[in-house]
């Protein structure tokens, strides 16, 4: 071990671990600048970091082709009771997984490094903040820590010699013979991937995966599965949600969370620049929130996170600016193109496509050929402080108020641009029932409509029926100092099939109307579903869509909506008994407004 740690309980585990998993060596990351460089040189010597040329400090990777994306499937939830892990998890009893997991750790590092990894979710020493050590073999896991993470040597000053930290333990799950050769990307096979929550005890225990939040267990594994256990005991909110401060042309600021399933526009949101002439729109992050009742009895939201690991197709100058300006130099790239000039590539970006490309499987591309060059789960890594409009308090401890929530989903047909709910209860309907097209953030098929309540599905670390019930709880103690609700819809089409709504920065004009709202300048008109704006309220000046499209887009086709009802039925039946009262109620109140 390269530095002597004091805190006791850290100790124990590296010593547990390491007679586990008989790693060679033991490297106890400090996050400096220095073992950064070092580990890029490592993984640029063994020819898995390839550099790009027009982007300092900037490198590619490839990972396998069956390790691209989470995995829910291999994903659990592991508490004592079925019950507790709820309809909506894996589960497995605690005994049982650990004994799978235990027989598959045993020698599974050796021949490589174990390194130590200590980090902060949330600014070091934040009263909101929790600390994790996650232990990993993978280099790659370690450089994208530093950056998704706050991973220092303070985090252990902090801990003393008897603090207490969240144990995340990961292994890529491929130990190397004497003398065997690597792989640019070693990983388990399918079967053999878990990723295990055990929120009882506050443990993670992840195998055989070196992908995004499979390996990178500050984000999904803490910051959302284990994070939102802890905060239900505790009385506050982990949410999959981005966070946003958007000011008005007369200095009012307004701070908005929402929450949208995997690749369904957070990011571009989080970073958006509105087309409305004197709004300001900056980031305070892009993916978790974590929300508490502040002394003044308002809700204050916290980003956990330092960096965005982001989806790269799609992402382009036109789509999010901010973003490409983040990535320009200090980035890491996973399974994009590789250009012949030495430049990153994906499906989407700005400008013509390459005439030729190296493909994120590592074969020649050409815009001719039938597949993708970049994976449509490729992602970016980069560290929040790039990003031009992150916002200045975006690491202020005490968070940021939340006056407004976002809830949304990917929906062709059906679903308006945008409602507010009537009340806090039928806001919590909206975001339990919200559901989307599925995208290729998981591993499985695309486009299938699945209800994903608060876009939590694969994120909440308990029984979801006692997640609604949570979130109806926190609306009772918020009382009249909650932030009000609104769904959007920014990806409704025409017959045929052509996107309604701009999106993007035209997004602001639904942002600017939620605003007047929330300060009483505007009235709404009351259908069925919600409240839905007046005709001429939301600005469309300089906007070019039709009068036709206009009244599709926020068209209310009852007969459609009176088809969701079984699908609600049968989605809120699978919670049984934990289902909440108040949101059968608001069911069935839902069902008369249709008839
Ligand atoms: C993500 C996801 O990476 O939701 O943020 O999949
Ligand atoms: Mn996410």
């Amino acid at each position: 071990m390269n530095v002597e740690v004091n805190n006791t309980k850290l100790n124990t585990w590296i010593k547990e671990v390491s007679d586990l998993c008989q790693p060679d060596s033991v490297y106890v990351c400090n996050g400096s600048k220095d073992e950064y460089d070092q580990m890029i040189k490592t993984l640029l010597d063994s020819g898995i970091a390839m550099p790009l040329d027009k982007r300092p400090n900037s490198y590619l990777f490839r990972s396998d082709p069956s390790d691209v994306a989470r995995v829910e499937d291999r994903t659990y939830i592991s508490t004592t009771s079925q019950d507790e892990a709820g309809p909506t998890n894996n589960w497995m009893a605690p005994n049982e997984l650990k004994a799978i997991m235990k027989d598959l750790y045993k020698g599974c590092m050796k021949g490589r490094t174990l390194y130590v990894i200590p980090f902060s979710m949330g600014p070091i020493g934040s009263p909101i903040s929790k600390i994790g050590v996650e232990i990993s073999d993978s280099p790659y896991v370690v450089i994208n820590m530093h950056m998704m993470t706050r991973v220092s040597d303070r985090v252990l000053e902090l801990l003393g010699t008897d603090g207490d930290f969240i144990p995340c333990l990961h292994s890529i799950g491929a130990p190397l013979a004497e003398g065997q050769e690597d792989s640019k990307w070693p990983c388990a096979p399918i079967d053999k991937k878990y990723i295990s929550h055990f929120p009882e005890e506050n443990l993670i225990w992840s195998y055989g995966s070196g992908y995004g939040g499979n390996a990178l267990l500050g984000k999904k594994c803490l910051a959302l599965r284990i994070a939102s256990a802890m905060a239900r005991r505790e009385g506050w909110m982990a949410e999959h949600m981005l966070i946003l401060r958007l000011t008005n042309p007369e200095g009012k600021q307004y701070h908005i969370a929402a929450a949208f399933p995997s690749a369904c526009g957070k990011t571009n949101l989080a970073m958006m620049q509105p087309s409305i002439p004197g709004w300001k729109c900056e980031c305070v992050g892009d993916d978790i929130a974590w929300m508490k009742i502040g002394p003044d009895g308002r809700l204050y939201a916290i980003n956990p996170e330092a960096g965005f690991f982001g989806v790269a197709p799609g992402t382009s100058y036109e789509t999010n600016p901010m973003a490409m300006d983040s990535i320009r130099e200090n980035a890491l790239f996973t399974n994009c193109a590789l250009t012949d000039s030495n430049e990153v590539w994906w499906e989407g970006m700005d400008g013509d496509p390459p005439a030729h490309a190296i493909d994120w499987k590592g074969n020649d591309w050409t815009p001719a050929s039938s597949t993708d060059a970049a994976h449509p789960n490729a992602r970016f890594t980069a560290r929040a402080s790039q990003c031009p409009v992150i916002c200045e308090d975006w690491e202020k401890p005490e968070g940021v108020p939340i006056d407004i929530f976002i809830f949304g989903g990917r929906r062709s047909t059906v679903v308006p641009l945008v409602q507010e709910a009537f009340n806090w209860d039928h806001g919590v309907f909206l975001g339990s029932t919200a559901a989307s097209e599925t995208t290729a953030a998981n591993i499985g098929s695309v486009g299938n409509l699945r209800r994903d309540p608060f876009a939590m599905t694969p994120f909440c670390g308990y029984n979801m029926g006692d997640y609604f019930k949570h979130w109806l709880d926190m609306g009772d103690k918020l009382g009249d100092k909650a932030p009000r609700m609104f769904y959007v819809n920014w990806f409704r089409k025409s017959e045929d099939g052509k996107f309604l709504w701009p999106g993007f920065s035209d997004n602001s004009r639904v942002l600017k109307w939620m605003c007047e709202r929330v300060d009483g300048k505007v009235e709404t008109q009351e259908t069925p579903i919600g409240l839905l704006p007046k005709e001429g309220d939301l600005d469309v000046d300089g906007l070019e869509v039709s009068k036709e499209d206009f009244q599709e887009l926020f068209k209310i086709d009852t007969d459609a909506w009176k088809t969701e009802i079984p699908d609600i039925e049968k989605h809120f039946s699978k919670f049984g008994d934990r289902l909440p009262e108040r949101l059968k109620k608001q069911l069935d109140e839902f069902r008369k407004r249709l008839d």
